[in-house]
């Protein structure tokens, strides 16, 4: 079987990526139609060969479509992931738009793949430092259970979009070179006030709510329940920016349920799909973001038994954002749904 795909924000960072993926993995699509916003439509991308050139998304786009991956916004997910649903598309958006519709899968594959074919339309993407975070977390939580997790996010710019990542390199040399810089697109928030990112570190992503903690914050302890499915689960969270260009990395401390090994935790996460552990540190070898760029995997490494709680591990867990935290993560999603589907 061959489906008609729709990438909606097909000149974004997440985009650029899906299709991408979508031509590595030979993804058994017949039709491609690639969207944006009327700014970036008239584009040509080449895919497996063959010029698209991209149009403008709009209702009527998604006629005739299967599948709809959806990456340019909350916004534009929520005026147009009805209309796709309405001609017959199933769609998987990486927005935060349905993650907390409780009809909406919320899927990391490696946790919850059984959750696609529950779907009335569309399928959840989560956010990128939740992904990573869960899909290491999932294999001691079904070994040991987890009581509580405290997280503190080292994240990258790329996560705020080209414009961030623009803007950090930019002042770079900026501030290199001795000038004087205008902050211009960080923190993404709803006031106008900009923080300088190069040699800085932002302790603020997304718009501050009102319990205090951000809308990133919340996506992370919100999301984390709802893919575990076990409401009981404490998380707290604390998410940085950093002058980073793609990778973000996170210190975990987590306490769990019943009494664990060191040596079996690492074996568990070595088997676990899509984590490598990288936890030498006789060698000096653990998780960067400057080796996990490009890479599917979640790697996970520092593992050490906190000194004063004996059921508390502490972790640091590294991902590509844009990969496993995004895209790639969208197009496991499709490739199960595809090999899932009945014909
Ligand atoms: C960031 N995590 O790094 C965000 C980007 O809800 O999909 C992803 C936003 C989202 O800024």
């Amino acid at each position: 079987k061959r489906f008609n795909v729709a990438v909606v924000g097909a000149t974004g960072a997440v985009g650029e990526q899906i299709i991408k993926l979508l031509e590595e993995r030979q993804f058994p699509f017949q039709q491609l139609k690639l969207l944006s916003s009327a700014r970036s439509a008239g584009k040509k991308i080449s895919v497996c060969g063959v010029e698209y050139t991209v149009e403008e998304a709009c209702p009527e786009s998604f006629e005739g479509i299967d599948i709809a991956l959806f990456s340019a916004g909350g916004d534009v997910s929520k005026a147009l992931v009805p209309a796709a649903i309405e001609r017959g598309a199933v769609c998987i958006d990486n927005t935060s738009a349905f993650r907390m519709d409780p009809t909406a899968p919320l899927v990391v594959p490696e946790v919850n793949a059984d959750k696609i074919k529950e779907h009335q339309g569309v399928i959840a993407n989560p956010n990128c430092s939740t992904i990573q975070m869960v899909a290491a977390l999932k294999p001691l939580y079904d070994r040991y259970g987890i009581d509580r997790i405290i997280v503190s996010t080292y994240q990258a710019v790329s996560g705020a979009g080209t414009r961030a990542i623009d803007e950090m390199l930019h002042q770079t040399k900026e501030v290199l070179e001795g000038n004087t810089v205008k902050p211009d697109v960080l923190p993404v928030s709803s006031l106008p006030v900009k923080h300088q990112i190069a040699f800085n570190a932002i302790p603020q992503i997304d718009k501050f709510q009102e319990n205090g903690f951000t809308y990133e914050e919340m996506k992370m302890i919100n999301e984390t329940k709802k893919i575990m499915d076990d409401e009981s689960i404490k998380v707290t969270t604390t998410c940085v920016r950093i002058p980073v260009v793609y990778g973000h990395s996170e210190s975990v401390y987590v306490e769990l349920k019943n009494d664990y090994d060191l040596a079996e935790v690492r074996e568990l996460l070595a088997a676990a799909p899509g984590i490598t552990v990288v936890d030498r540190p006789e060698e000096q070898a653990y998780p960067l973001a400057t080796d996990a760029a490009g890479k599917h995997d979640v790697f996970v490494g520092r593992l050490r038994r906190d000194l004063d709680h004996p059921r508390g591990l502490n972790m640091w867990i590294v991902s590509d954002n844009l990969l496993k935290g995004a895209a790639w993560n969208a197009v496991q999603i499709a490739e199960t749904f595809a090999s899932e589907r009945p014909e």
